[in-house]
């Protein structure tokens, strides 16, 4: 139990004691762990990068910087000027825009304002955001009965606002709500696929439902708790099956995956896990998967052994601030220099048996989005394209007059030489020779 990876919490930590009530009050819980897996003191220097990134980047989107506040208060990097910049940002744009806001950037903003004993919990409660959660949360349930099951977000949004509940004593009737959480439901998988970062939020949505029940705060009955166990347990279980190389899903369903496994399992126990973890973790900060802030925001709380479940504690963590040498230099910048030479790829609009396609000439280092822009140039009908402007960077909302639509499940996927690509149109550096897709796709 040495090991500078990882320790067994100690007796400080709220979350140690919680997991001994529930031992002690249901013995039926299999064995309750509480591993974590944090980057030690003498290797805080790695995380320098992903904390550079998201205190020297340009935060303009309202609300949608609420990640990125959550994860400065919970890992406590003290940077007054930037809370206090995006704090006002994300309350006027909560009074400007609160019918548009969608349930998972509402429940995002209350961690977030939340997370903080200063904090705006005035806000909280004059602007009446958790019961306006609720009803948005009622909304995406009611869009599931009149939409074959679909919500008007996702199950991520869903289990983002079901924790946000829970950690503000929402009341929401959470207990009818669990049956929605069943691992069965199709909402767990895009494309038939294992969406790892929502299994991994639903799990620690549903893990605070448990330990509250656990403590009597909020009325179950012992079916129910059972109930939560078992989903936790198999989405855990899904969660593992997607590792890869240490990861969990790909790099940027990690943190989160992390998260989860803290809070509900004992893979953190054996520290080869947690070296195997941290090794492949860093290699990409080095290659600069991070350089979107949002990114850095959702790795950053895991590395620093801390869970969303931990908003409203205040424990210190190896890593404390003052060991980060932050720096004021622009952030890390891995978008290759853009050279002179040129390079071409083949560019296709795919909708069900039809292809667009053509050959496009950009410069050395460009992104997805250039070929897009260059293609629609040569030919408008074929190649038109809307996109929206997020902290991910643009997203593609339409092509060829066709719109994405979460009622029907549609969006515009984008592949490499056939392989859906784990980033966005303005984060991939295309490649000489390559075969880059839009497809018209179900989810
Ligand atoms: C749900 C989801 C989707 C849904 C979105 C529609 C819906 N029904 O909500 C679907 C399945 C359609 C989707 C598509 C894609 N996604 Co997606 N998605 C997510 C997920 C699980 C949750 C997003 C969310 O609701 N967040 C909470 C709300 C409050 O935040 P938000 O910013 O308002 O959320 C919106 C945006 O995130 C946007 N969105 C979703 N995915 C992506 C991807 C990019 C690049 C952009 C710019 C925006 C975007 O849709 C959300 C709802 O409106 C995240 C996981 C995560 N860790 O964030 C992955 C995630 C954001 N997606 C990702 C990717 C790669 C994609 C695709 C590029 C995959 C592909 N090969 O086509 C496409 C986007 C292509 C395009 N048209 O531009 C990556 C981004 C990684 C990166 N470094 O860029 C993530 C992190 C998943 C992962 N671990 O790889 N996605
Ligand atoms: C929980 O329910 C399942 C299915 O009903 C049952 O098989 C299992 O024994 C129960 N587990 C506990 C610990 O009660
Ligand atoms: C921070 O920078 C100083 C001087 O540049 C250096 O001596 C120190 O080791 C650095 N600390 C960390 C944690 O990187
Ligand atoms: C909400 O969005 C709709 C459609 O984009 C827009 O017409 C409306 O003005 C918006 N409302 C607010 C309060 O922003
Ligand atoms: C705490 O709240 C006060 C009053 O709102 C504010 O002036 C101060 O800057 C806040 N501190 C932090 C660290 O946000
Ligand atoms: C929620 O209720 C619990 C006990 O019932 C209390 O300890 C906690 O402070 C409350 N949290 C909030 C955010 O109101
Ligand atoms: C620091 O990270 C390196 C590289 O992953 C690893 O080999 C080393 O054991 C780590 N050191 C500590 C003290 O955790
Ligand atoms: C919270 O933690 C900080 C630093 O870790 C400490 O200075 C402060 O006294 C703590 N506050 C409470 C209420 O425990
Ligand atoms: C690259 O393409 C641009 C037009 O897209 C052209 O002006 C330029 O001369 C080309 N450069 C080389 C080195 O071929
Ligand atoms: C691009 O790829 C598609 C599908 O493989 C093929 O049909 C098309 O001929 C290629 N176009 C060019 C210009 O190479
Ligand atoms: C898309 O819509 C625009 C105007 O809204 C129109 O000019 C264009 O012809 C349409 N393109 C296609 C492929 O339908
Ligand atoms: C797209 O391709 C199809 C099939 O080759 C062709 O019939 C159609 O005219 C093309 N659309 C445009 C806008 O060029």
């Amino acid at each position: 139990m040495s090991s500078p990876f990882l320790y067994t919490v100690g007796e400080m930590r709220p979350s140690h004691q919680l997991c001994l009530l529930g031992l002690l009050l249901i013995s039926l819980i299999p064995s309750q762990l509480c591993q974590i897996c944090e980057v030690s003191r003498e290797n805080c220097s790695y995380l320098n990068p992903l904390v550079n990134t998201m205190v020297n980047s340009k935060y303009t989107k309202g609300i949608q910087s609420a990640n990125i506040l959550l994860t400065l208060r919970l890992v406590q990097i003290q940077n007054q000027r930037l809370e206090q910049q995006l704090t006002q940002q994300i309350q006027e744009d909560i009074k400007k825009r609160e019918p548009n806001i969608t349930s998972g950037e509402l429940a995002l903003a209350i961690l977030a304002l939340g997370a903080c004993k200063n904090s705006s919990e005035v806000f909280i409660r004059d602007a009446h955001l958790v019961s306006k959660l609720e009803e948005k949360f009622k909304a995406e349930i009611e869009n599931m009965e009149t939409h074959s099951d679909n919500p008007l977000t996702n199950y991520y949004q869903l289990s983002l606002a079901l924790l946000a509940l829970c950690l503000s004593n929402g009341s929401y009737s959470i207990t009818n709500v669990i049956p929605h959480f069943t691992p069965e439901n199709k909402n767990y998988y895009f494309g038939g696929q294992f969406s790892v970062d929502t299994g991994a939020m639903a799990v620690l949505a549903l893990t605070c439902v448990k330990r509250r029940k656990e403590k009597g705060e909020i009325e179950a009955d012992i079916k129910d708790l059972n109930k939560t166990n078992v989903y936790i347990t198999s989405l855990v279980n899904n969660i593992l099956s997607a590792k890869n190389d240490g990861l969990f899903g790909n790099i940027f369903s990690t943190g989160e995956s992390m998260q989860a496994l803290f809070v509900s399992s004992n893979y953190y126990k054996n520290q080869r896990n947690c070296q195997e973890t941290l090794h492949t973790v860093f290699q990409n900060i080095f290659q600069g998967a991070f350089h979107l802030p949002v990114a850095a925001a959702q790795i950053l709380p895991a590395l620093m052994g801390k869970t969303y479940l931990d908003v409203n504690n205040n424990v210190s963590c190896a890593c404390s601030p003052d060991t980060f040498n932050i720096s004021t230099d622009k952030p890390v910048s891995v978008t290759p220099t853009i050279s002179p030479s040129n390079i071409s790829v083949n560019y296709s609009v795919q909708i069900n048996e039809i292809f667009n396609s053509t050959k496009v000439t950009v410069r050395k280092g460009s992104v997805f989005l250039d070929v897009m822009m260059a293609a629609q140039k040569q030919n408008k009908a074929a190649f038109c394209f809307k996109m929206e402007d997020g902290l991910w960077g643009p997203y593609i909302t339409s092509v060829q007059n066709i719109s994405a639509n979460n009622n029907d499940r549609t969006y515009w996927q984008l592949l490499s030489n056939g392989q859906p690509l784990s980033q966005g149109a303005g984060s991939y550096v295309v490649k000489n020779g390559e075969y880059l897709e839009v497809r018209w796709s179900t989810y």
